[in-house]
């Protein structure tokens, strides 16, 4: 069971969670807009990162709706507090859904990077293979996390050893992706570095939070980071990942990534 459902909580605590699934919810859909109007000005080669960006949008508005709703069926309010309604909240749903976003995600790095043949196959099963370990092993152990037995931190420390094998896979195809890049596509892809290890590894740190915080405060808390960590991880990604494909397409002459292109100062210099 989550721990969410340990407390009571006062209508401000309450409310945060609530509105903050709903921020996070709206930024999703709005960022499913964005990845497919923005699509056609990316070269075909790249393309189909809009698209996984936009199918990573759709199972996370769902996901996060679901979560709303358990939120609200999980508590009700006493005239002072809001207290267990019956319903468990859970925390479960979070995992299905980084079962299809972790290896769309991870797809999108290898398509971005114009990785291409028996390497992108290889890496590809390797994200696939190590993203799903360390989702389903981390799932198990989040069953164990009021008690934080031997279950839970096993399981955590054997999905922590597919976390580091996913991470150097990443980290792999960050410096390829660097190597045949132009400056500013370079200094673009360490952003993506660094914006992924800081968000990625967010949740490992909202796994531990019943152990390091375990009051209602605590709640509010880790579910504002997964709030932070899934807006960071998917579409902010989403939309860094949408520029660089652009501007690669821009510097391969596809025609309407140049149109699109407002952000250089090329064109700016040029009309100037
Ligand atoms: C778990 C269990 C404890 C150990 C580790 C974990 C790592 C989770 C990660 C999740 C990333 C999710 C993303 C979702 C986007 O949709 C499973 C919490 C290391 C890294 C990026």
């Amino acid at each position: 069971m989550s721990f969410e459902n340990l407390f009571t909580y006062s209508a401000t605590q309450y409310e945060i969670v609530l509105s903050v699934f709903t921020l996070t919810a709206a930024v999703f859909a709005a960022v499913l807009v964005y990845s497919l109007a923005t699509a056609s000005s990316i070269a075909p080669r790249y393309r189909l990162t809009s698209y996984l960006t936009g199918v990573v949008m759709v199972s996370a508005v769902l996901e996060l709706g679901l979560l709303a709703l358990r939120w609200s069926g999980g508590f009700t309010w006493d005239g002072e507090r809001y207290v267990q309604s019956g319903d468990l909240f859970s925390n479960g749903f979070r995992y299905m859904n980084w079962s299809i976003d972790v290896p769309v995600l991870l797809t999108q790095l290898l398509i971005v990077a114009g990785i291409t043949g028996t390497v992108f196959f290889r890496r590809w099963a390797a994200f696939v293979v190590a993203g799903l370990a360390m989702i389903w092993t981390g799932y198990v152990g989040q069953f164990d996390e009021v008690d934080g037995g031997a279950q839970f931190w096993v399981w955590g420390a054997i999905s922590t050893v597919f976390y580091l094998w996913l991470l150097v896979v990443a980290g792999q195809t960050i410096r390829d992706a660097k190597a045949r890049a132009s400056a500013g596509v370079s200094r673009l892809f360490q952003a993506v570095w660094v914006l992924f290890l800081v968000s990625w590894t967010i949740y490992p740190l909202a796994y531990l939070m019943p152990q390091i915080w375990d009051d209602a405060n605590g709640v509010v808390i880790r579910n504002l980071i997964y709030s932070f960590a899934d807006i960071s991880s998917k579409a902010v990604y989403g939309v860094l990942l949408a520029v660089i494909a652009q501007r690669v397409s821009a510097e391969d002459g596809f025609g309407p990534a140049i149109e699109s292109d407002f952000w250089s100062d090329d064109r700016v210099a040029a009309k100037a």
